[in-house]
């Protein structure tokens, strides 16, 4: 066998073999609107939990308070569950009716 042959068969094959990776589904988080839960307290929620800065967090809180709700950010799957549950957790503490879903992307 000549050393060209050799080498292009193995060129066709490495050409025609897709890896098969798929990503992983991202999901978006999703905060709810209620007529209770104090404003600021939801400012300092999407601070707190969620990195963003003060102006970000109003946005996002007033959004959610006009529209009904709003995506607050999209994660993994791991990430999104922990970040729905620190929110409810700490809603829960502080006696709010705040409501905090995930949804598949
Ligand atoms: N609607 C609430 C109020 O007027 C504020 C609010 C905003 C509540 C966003 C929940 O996810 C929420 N106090």
């Amino acid at each position: 066998m000549s050393e060209k042959e050799d080498g292009d068969e193995d060129r066709e094959l490495l050409v025609k073999t897709r890896p098969k990776t798929k990503r992983p589904p991202l999901y978006k988080v999703l905060l709810i609107n209620d007529d209770y839960t104090p404003m600021e307290f939801v400012v300092m929620i999407l601070e707190k939990f969620f990195g963003l800065t003060n102006a970000q967090a109003f946005d996002i809180m007033i959004t959610v308070h006009k529209k009904g709700l709003a995506v607050v950010g999209v994660f993994s799957y791991e990430v999104a569950e922990t970040k729905v549950a620190q929110v409810m957790d700490c809603a829960r503490q502080h006696q709010h009716p705040l409501q905090c879903t995930m949804e598949k992307e």
